[in-house]
């Protein structure tokens, strides 16, 4: 699956209504070995992120009138949605939002590149002075993310790059900020190589981050 696919496809996570449908991973499930072994990518693939899209669409299906936004227009505009739902979203449209980039950013592949460029780079070198103080600040927010929840490198409201550990399964979005890389640090994402070992993983799949994947996503 060439780069350009790998985007398109978070992308069209973002795009899609209800009823929602789990993404194709789009490689061997051993393609990121040792970073990420097999029987991890497969369950968190086929298992963990199924999950968030059967129960996104459970509990759409009672919400007639919601059915109509995509998954980008129903996380950024949680607070105008009934709250009987509000968590439902959060939680399972977050999950399958995040899910999709994060399959994208660890694609393997010989024509990626192994280090940003372009807009990105420039960025990355305006906020944090390096590409390894980016991985640095990625690697703390990881480790320092209190039980469940991701690493983020984001776009803020007035352009700036900002890492933030988030809980759960909460989307920047959810603020208006822009994911540019994610990293899972559920233990589900992990547990089977690394137990609890969790910055061995920050560090195997850090090296191993698409970022023509993450470029990408500054083109929205
Ligand atoms: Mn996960």
């Amino acid at each position: 699956m060439s780069v350009r696919s790998l985007f398109a496809r978070a992308d069209e996570v973002l795009s899609q209504r209800f009823p929602f449908v789990l993404p194709v991973l789009g490689y061997a499930a051993t393609a990121v070995e040792p970073a990420v072994d097999a029987q991890t990518m497969t369950i968190h693939h086929d298992r963990h992120h199924a999950t968030y899209v059967t129960n996104l669409n459970k509990a759409l299906e009672s919400q007639p009138e919601l059915q109509a936004y995509t998954l980008g227009e129903l996380l950024m505009g949680m607070r105008k949605w009934p709250a009987a739902v509000q968590t439902a979203i959060r939680n399972n449209g977050g999950g399958h939002a995040n899910h999709a980039l994060y399959w994208g950013l660890l694609a393997p592949g010989s024509s990626t590149s192994a280090a940003p460029s372009g807009q990105l780079a420039e960025m990355i070198t305006r906020d944090f002075g390096t590409v390894d103080a980016c991985k640095a600040a990625l690697k703390a927010a990881g480790v320092g993310q209190f039980g469940s929840g991701w690493a983020w490198l984001v776009k803020t409201a007035t352009s700036r790059l900002v890492v933030r550990g988030l809980p759960n399964q909460d989307s920047p979005l959810l603020e208006g900020e822009l994911p540019i890389v994610g990293l899972d640090v559920w233990e589900h994402a992990y547990y089977l190589t690394y137990q609890n070992r969790r910055a061995d993983y920050l560090d195997a799949v850090l090296a191993r981050i698409n970022w023509d994947v993450a470029s990408a996503q500054l083109k929205r």
